[in-house]
């Protein structure tokens, strides 16, 4: 094995203890804990000696050049940022494996032809602002107006946000990066599912990864005393939105036999006024949509909205959706597939090819060039949790098919 084993657990282990006390693991986007993480990141990046620059989306890019940086690069990483209350390798173990190959090329004198960039992106999950893969959507160019002025419920707005941690909103009204400039890109993650541990496979080479559909749904009744108003003229917010709470589940559950992969999920319910004693009078939700398939995925939505409207319509409460963000279904290249297979068969690691039900960086990369993924089993298949968890025997196995997987695609 050629990588540090041992640098790559403890620096998992350092990035682990700048969380939220009081709710471990959280470093969420923005926050002065994810600057902390963003400051030790960039000591370590210079420790393995890459050169340290932050693009105008906010993703910190740590450089390790090769014999000729005028050919495409090749590029590694995934994000520091956590879900509230998350775990220690969501995200980490990607930009963590890639910072480790890296260190390992320079400490074994191991030249590519390439220039190699390891990559923290900004905000890979949904941010304060509501939106994720910030830092990602920026180099394709997919952040729009609307978007950078999305706000924060502490205030100030998305493009204020990438300022502060050093990118530069007015330039992001294009794609940072242009087709071709990257040769290839390859993200490591834990599979944050079941099938690798329960088929004791080390690797899971990603085929696809899911589209992923965000939609902001707002119900407005009236509050109502709940002892003197009779059932027969409620106007109830919460009714109608539980309604379509549950069209949610049954759309998806339809869908359990056929060849799409789709699921549904309203994670997000805030209701106002939240008492008791009183006939809710609004609710905000988030509805989650994913799928294998953008066209499946469309009419799905449509279809739960159309459950929404028509329950606030019987029930005498207005019904809104917006859009928050699209993220497409993205096919991993077939090329960069085989090079992580034969690197599994170079190391020894037993894999299979599978696809991603989690949305990742890695899918706005492959708009811009070949792009795979790396997968590691995780502990029962948990993740955005504090249960997260892999070994370090698990991470080192991914860390070297990923030096192995990068060096091949740099002969190609
Ligand atoms: O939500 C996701 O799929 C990813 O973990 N951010
Ligand atoms: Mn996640
Ligand atoms: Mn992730």
């Amino acid at each position: 094995m050629n990588v540090n084993a041992e640098r790559l657990w403890r620096r998992l282990e350092a990035l682990g203890a700048l969380t939220d006390p009081g709710s471990p693991y959280t470093r969420r986007s923005f926050s002065s804990l994810h600057r902390q993480g963003r400051q030790w990141l960039r000591e370590q990046f210079l420790a393995a000696g890459l050169a340290v620059s932050v693009d105008a989306g906010g993703n910190l890019i740590g450089r390790l050049p090769g014999e000729d940086s005028g050919l495409p690069r090749l590029g590694s990483g995934s994000h520091t940022d956590t879900v509230p209350s998350g775990g220690r390798f969501d995200g980490i173990a990607g930009v963590l494996a890639a910072l480790e190959v890296a260190h390992t090329y320079q400490d074994q004198g191991v030249r590519l032809r390439r220039d190699f960039d390891v990559i923290d992106f900004l905000a890979e999950e949904p941010s304060e602002y509501g939106l994720s893969r910030v830092g990602s959507r920026a180099l394709t160019g997919d952040l729009s107006a609307a978007m950078l002025a999305y706000e924060s419920p502490a205030g100030g707005t998305l493009a204020e946000g990438i300022a502060a941690v050093g990118g530069d909103p007015a330039a992001l009204d294009r794609p940072l990066l242009g087709n071709g400039e990257f040769a290839a890109f390859v993200e490591l993650h834990i599979e944050q599912g079941p099938v690798l541990e329960k088929e004791s496979l080390s690797i899971g080479v990603v085929t696809d990864i899911v589209g992923i559909t965000r939609m902001d749904l707002a119900f407005s009744g009236q509050a109502d005393h709940s002892g003197t108003t009779p059932m027969t003229i409620r106007r109830d917010a919460l009714v109608a939105a539980s309604r379509t709470v549950a069209a949610a589940d049954e759309q998806a559950r339809a869908w359990l036999d056929r060849p799409e992969y789709v699921v549904a999920t309203v994670g997000k319910l805030d209701v106002k006024p939240n008492a008791s004693n009183v006939v809710p009078s609004g609710v905000d939700m988030t509805l989650e949509v994913r799928c294998s398939s953008d066209s499946v995925a469309q009419s799905i939505v449509e279809q739960i909205c159309e459950v929404g409207k028509a329950a606030s319509e019987q029930l005498g409460v207005a019904f809104s959706s917006a859009l928050v963000s699209f993220s497409p279904a993205a096919a991993c290249d077939a090329g960069v597939q085989q090079a992580i297979e034969a690197a599994c068969r170079q190391g020894g690691a037993s894999y299979k090819f599978m696809a991603s039900g989690a949305g990742h960086d890695a899918a706005c990369m492959s708009k811009l060039c070949p792009a795979g993924m790396i997968f590691i089993p995780c502990l029962d298949g948990r993740s955005h949790c504090a249960e997260e968890w892999a070994t370090k025997e698990q991470l080192a196995v991914g860390a070297q098919t990923l030096y192995d997987a990068i060096r091949l695609l740099d002969r190609r």
